[in-house]
C-alpha cells in the first residue's frame, strides 16, 4: 500500500510557505509511491481520524502501511522524505 498524506483542502496553494503543500512535493519529488486524503481545512474540529491516531489535529500527516500515523513539523517531514524514510 501507498503511503497517505493527510492533507488540508487548500490544494491550489503550492508555496513553501504552505506545509501541506511542501510536504507533498517533497514525496513527489522523491518519488514516493502516496495518496492523499483531503481532510476538513475548516473547522480543524471535523479531522476526527487525526486527532484519534496523532492526538492533535494539525496537518500535514503521513500514514504509514502498518498503521503508524507521523505527525511532526512539516519540515521534519520533508527531512525524513528525503532521507528516504518513506521510500
Ligand atoms: N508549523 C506547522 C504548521 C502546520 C499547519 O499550519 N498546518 C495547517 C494545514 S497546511 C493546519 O493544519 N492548520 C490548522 C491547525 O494548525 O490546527 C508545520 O510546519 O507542520
Amino acid at each position: 500500500m501507498a503511503v497517505r498524506l493527510h492533507r488540508c483542502g487548500i490544494t491550489w496553494f503550492k508555496l513553501d510557505a504552505h506545509p501541506c503543500w511542501k510536504v507533498e512535493k517533497a514525496l513527489r519529488d522523491r518519488g514516493v509511491d502516496y495518496e492523499v486524503v483531503l481532510e476538513p481545512t475548516f473547522p480543524r474540529g471535523k479531522r476526527k481520524a487525526v486527532k484519534e491516531h496523532t492526538g492533535q489535529e494539525t496537518l500535514p500527516v503521513i500514514e504509514l502501511a502498518d498503521g503508524t500515523w507521523v505527525r511532526e513539523e512539516s519540515s521534519v517531514l520533508v527531512e525524513q522524505i528525503n532521507d528516504g524514510k518513506y521510500d
